[in-house]
């Protein structure tokens, strides 16, 4: 029930973060932790996912990719404060100058920030297309809704129950430039690249939502300059690990699942790659693993 409330604020809130979006598309003087110039858009929304979120009595502490510390609730009530919530507020927020696809990354973690994925115990994204749509990991299950606005409250529209992988993988999108690509990681690449479509868009969420429609693969890997790849672990990486592995696929930071990954700081980044569980179990063999 309690984390039913945290998915539905966070609906709630991405509809009023979309409709928001249009006078905030410029970039403003500052940074964000992972060194990012930070939008308008960005800010705003951070602000307003903080309030919200830490006005659920249930949720003990908020943490952003656009802050730097852990924000925790101060409680006069007796809210049990047992998940510690981790927001990417506007995943891809480079897209909105071009009005391309982005959206919201949530997880609810059962453990102080910074947390393994395995103590996630709901995580989800809100997707910005054609459509708001927002896909839900829990208790063993994924499950797709259409988001509109009934009036003032906004409806979840169950679109897909028990969402998984389709077996025949489709599609590939991979971040980086390829000079960059690690030897490995680029042979793995040459392959893949013969066998499926490329489909990449520079929003995770939205890449990684046409792998779960379609099959396939997304990675952001380790870079020759950066070998811990751009993607932030308690932000991005392990929400949607723990979606792609829900729904039946696996995810790997190059050795392991990334549910696995010991955290050690807030910010820290790690190597992304998720889909089909063959290509994620290839892709390790290819990497020498
Ligand atoms: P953001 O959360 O600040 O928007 O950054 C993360 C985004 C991911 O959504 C996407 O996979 C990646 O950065 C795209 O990076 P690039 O522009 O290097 O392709
Ligand atoms: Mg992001």
């Amino acid at each position: 029930m309690t984390v039913e409330r945290i998915v539905r604020t966070v609906a709630e809130t991405s509809l009023e973060v979309r409709e928001g979006l249009a006078g905030r598309r410029g970039y403003e003087d500052e940074e964000n932790p992972s060194g990012e110039k930070q939008l308008a858009a960005d800010l705003w929304a951070d602000e307003l996912f903080e309030e919200r979120l830490l006005d659920i009595e249930s949720v003990a502490a908020y943490a952003s990719e656009e802050r730097s510390g852990v924000v925790e609730a101060e409680r006069t009530s007796n809210g049990d404060g047992r998940y510690h919530v981790a927001v990417d507020p506007l995943d891809g927020s480079s897209n909105l100058r071009t009005n391309n696809a982005m959206g919201v990354l949530l997880g609810v973690y059962d453990s102080p920030l910074p947390a393994r994925g395995r103590d996630l115990v709901a995580s989800a994204y809100v997707l910005f297309g054609p459509l708001t749509t927002m896909v839900v990991a829990v208790d063993g299950s994924v499950t797709e809704y259409v988001l509109e606005r009934d009036g003032k409250s906004v409806e979840m529209r169950t679109v897909t129950e028990e969402l998984t992988l389709p077996d025949e993988p489709t599609v590939y999108g991979f971040g980086g430039r390829v000079p960059d690509w690690p030897a490995g990681f680029e042979n793995y690449a040459r392959e893949i690249e013969t066998e499926l479509k490329l489909r990449y868009g520079g929003a995770m969420i939205a890449d990684v939502n046409q792998v779960l429609t379609y099959g396939g693969v997304f990675a952001y890997p380790g870079l020759e300059s950066r070998p811990e790849g751009k993607l932030r672990l308690q932000f991005e990486g392990n929400p949607v690990a723990h979606i792609v592995e829900t729904a039946g696929g696996r995810s790997s930071d190059g050795e392991r699942s990334l549910l696995d990954v010991t955290p050690e700081r807030i910010h820290q980044r790690v190597p992304v790659h998720v889909g089909n569980t063959r290509l994620i179990d290839r892709l390790e063999a290819t990497l020498g693993n």
